[in-house]
């Protein structure tokens, strides 16, 4: 796909309305925050009349990417009439059922609805899906959307838009990483990016409770005989006793890829009584989808998910073995 037909087109969609509500998933992440400031910079400054709202609030420590207080939650909501027929963009969320609340103002037929995304595994249309799931993050579309149309950034879009950039592509570590994320990337720290400043921001800011929970997670750490397999357990009463959130843990499992041995690393949460969820990475060709599609889950080759309807223990029993079999 040419990206100039792809922006002008997504462009064109933008601007033919004039009553925007742009949202993203559940329990946002920078990326985000970082189209969302981005975009509705954008699209005020050609006039539009545009809400940014989320379903839940931006956590404590993402806050600093919202200075102006764009974004609002859902309990923040203006009354009623501010938020009909709205056109409702959402950023970087294929799936209406992650974006809480907000799926209440989609239309059944999906008219009022543009989604900009750059997930894998859904096919863009270029009226309802403008998705690039060749690029690393929703706020580099965003960003290249905006130099597309000659607009100049300001130092806190610039910052949020580098923030989603550097967290999505695992700070250039990332498959998806291109030479144009660097550009972009190098683009926003001309216009005052402080990057040590952003990624301080981005990694401290947790709660104590959250290493206290660590603690009582990586003691469930189980390697396979050959050492190609890693995973850990977390289970709702370790989450609770130290007052953090499975979101406060995401991440983990990347961690556990680090030993140059480790092919698959695997997350089993446990947030109800007989349903098991587990989150898994691997690396390079180790294909796991294979595994997750056999229960009904999904994402990409190298870091998908399922639900197994069964408890932890046999959940393990029964899905370790059906994982192995992805190794080569
Ligand atoms: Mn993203």
């Amino acid at each position: 796909m040419e990206s100039e037909a792809f922006y002008r087109a997504l462009l064109d969609r933008l601007l033919s309305v004039d009553r925007l509500l742009l949202s993203t998933h559940r329990n946002p992440d920078p990326d985000g925050i970082g189209a969302e400031i981005g975009l509705a910079y954008l699209l005020r400054q050609k006039g539009k009349d545009c809400l940014v709202l989320n379903h839940d609030p931006l956590s404590a420590k993402l806050r600093f990417l919202d200075p102006e207080g764009t974004i609002l939650s859902f309990p923040e909501r203006p009354p009623e009439p501010q938020l009909r027929d709205r056109t409702i963009v959402l950023l970087d969320n294929s799936d209406i059922g992650r974006s809480g609340e907000i799926e209440q103002w989609i239309a059944e037929d999906r008219s009022n609805l543009i989604v900009i995304d750059h997930h894998d595994g859904i096919v863009s249309d270029m009226k309802t899906y403008f998705l690039r799931p060749d690029i690393g993050s929703t706020s580099e579309i965003i960003q290249e959307l905006i130099e597309f149309d000659g607009l100049p950034l300001t130092a806190a879009v610039a910052r949020a838009l580098y923030a989603g950039l550097v967290t999505d592509t695992g700070h250039f570590r990332y498959r998806k990483t291109r030479p144009e994320s660097h550009r972009l990337a190098a683009r926003l720290l001309e216009l005052g990016v402080d990057p040590p400043a952003v990624a301080q921001r981005l990694a401290s800011g947790f709660p104590v409770g959250r290493l206290l929970a660590r603690r009582t997670v990586y003691d469930t750490l189980q390697v396979n005989a050959d050492e190609t397999m890693a995973w850990i357990v977390i289970q709702r009463k370790d989450l609770q006793e130290y007052n953090v959130t499975f979101e406060d843990l995401d991440g983990l499992v990347n961690e556990l890829l680090e030993p140059d041995q480790i092919q698959i690393a695997m997350v089993f949460v446990v947030r109800e009584a007989g349903k098991t969820k587990v989150s898994l990475r691997s690396k390079g060709d180790v294909n796991l989808l294979p595994a997750v599609h056999a229960y009904g889950g999904g994402g990409h080759k190298n870091a998908c998910g399922a639900t197994i309807p069964l408890e932890l223990h046999n959940a393990l029993r029964e899905f370790l073995p059906v994982v192995e079999r992805c190794l080569p």
